[in-house]
């Protein structure tokens, strides 16, 4: 495998001499390594990524998003004077070709990024301190695109947050029942059926165009935030493959859905996934901070049903993969899809049980000035 990836490493443009390459990160999707390289002197590392192409199926425009995208926040933040400006955004390192990827033997797809360096993730937030952090480190993101110019990014997974499409997808899962799984996951299938309707009422609402597309993250769970060590601010957001078109209400979605959770995503003990309604105030009281200047009623009234909208949508799609044979997450054992359909389920659970406060908390949010 080093021999291989030394291969593919080596056509990117890096200078100095390659010293070793380890597997990195939690990713539930693409491949990804750092290495390490001594440059006169000095280490220094570098972050590699296999584009996983069954999630992307077209990873060229992927990257094309990608790089769009960095190059303005860096231009951004350069005319307004950030001296680690470097540290505040992924940077694309091109090919020695000059492309932003390179393939492999096996007609795979590489990329590398500078390495960001004296940053941490977090998997939860421990304190609303952090919360509110990540919920700033978001609306940042979207304000730094918020002008992007040029034609529309790439829809480099098209109907990504569709619940429809989403519930299609699960429908022809349980149909075919490849594996003879559905039995076993009776309760989880009657849960995602019960509250289809639900689901599908707020994408409607999207479709039907009362919310203004814009560019957003898609990912942006909790672990895709990139915090300072002493834990003060969110630096930037990673993971920047899913960046495109859609709603503000997606990536303020899924951080209430990771943000707010006080266990993790495949925490078997139900007893221990909570909603945590303070960190939800914190989280979104830090995204309207930054957000505030161009986010419209209409958005942000649907902000707690976002959480609730994202969370759903995650339970659906473990589901699906779990029926399907796991085909699409990455997993470490062989129920784990099943586990995260159950841990999302009891989330949305929770919310469902603090409906009433958590509706409170947001207009009392949103009736306060920024
Ligand atoms: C995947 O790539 P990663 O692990 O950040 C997934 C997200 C899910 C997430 C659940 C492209 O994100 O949609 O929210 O797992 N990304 C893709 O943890 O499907
Ligand atoms: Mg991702």
């Amino acid at each position: 495998m080093l021999e291989l990836l030394k291969k593919i490493i080596n056509q990117f443009s890096i200078y100095g001499d390659f010293i070793d390459a380890v597997p990195f990160g939690k990713g539930h999707i693409n491949g990804t390594f750092v290495s390490l390289w001594n440059q006169a002197g000095t280490p220094v590392r570098y972050l590699h990524q296999r584009i996983n192409d069954t999630a992307f199926p077209h990873p060229d425009e992927v990257m094309d998003n990608i790089y769009r995208i960095t190059s303005h926040i860096l231009k951004k933040l350069e005319l307004a004077g950030v001296a680690d400006k470097s540290q505040r955004t992924p940077q694309v390192v091109p090919a020695r070709n000059g492309a932003l990827w390179v393939r492999d033997e096996k007609g795979g797809w590489w990329r590398t990024y500078l390495f960001i360096d004296g940053v941490k993730t977090c998997e939860l937030a421990e304190s609303s301190k952090e919360a509110r952090m990540a919920g700033c480190a978001v609306g940042k993101f979207q304000k730094l695109l918020a002008d992007l110019p040029g034609p529309r990014l790439y829809d480099c997974v098209p109907h990504f947050h569709d619940m429809v499409v989403r519930y299609q997808q699960f429908d022809e899962a349980l149909e075919q029942d490849v594996c003879k799984r559905a039995a076993g996951a009776f309760s989880e299938i009657a849960f995602m059926k019960e509250n289809r309707a639900r689901g599908e009422a707020l994408v409607q609402k999207l479709k039907d165009g009362n919310i203004p597309e814009r560019i957003c993250h898609n990912d942006t769970k909790m672990n895709n935030i990139l915090f300072n060590e002493e834990m003060t601010e969110g630096i930037c957001v990673t993971d920047l493959d899913t960046v495109m078109p859609g709603t503000v209400l997606y990536d303020v979605g899924d951080l209430i859905r990771t943000v707010t959770a006080r266990a993790a995503e495949d925490e078997t003990d139900l007893s221990l996934v909570e909603f945590d309604p303070v960190f939800f105030a914190a989280v979104v009281e830090g995204y309207l901070s930054e957000t505030d200047g161009f986010l419209i009623d209409e958005e942000s009234e649907l902000i707690a049903e976002a959480g609730r909208y994202i969370t759903q949508i995650m339970a659906l799609r473990f589901l699906t993969d779990y029926l399907k044979g796991d085909v699409y997450y990455k997993i470490a054992r062989p129920e784990h899809n099943l586990d995260r359909a159950r841990n999302q389920i009891a989330l949305i659970r929770d919310m469902d049980k603090q409906w009433d406060s958590i509706t409170v908390i947001l207009r009392e949010l949103r009736a306060r000035p920024y």
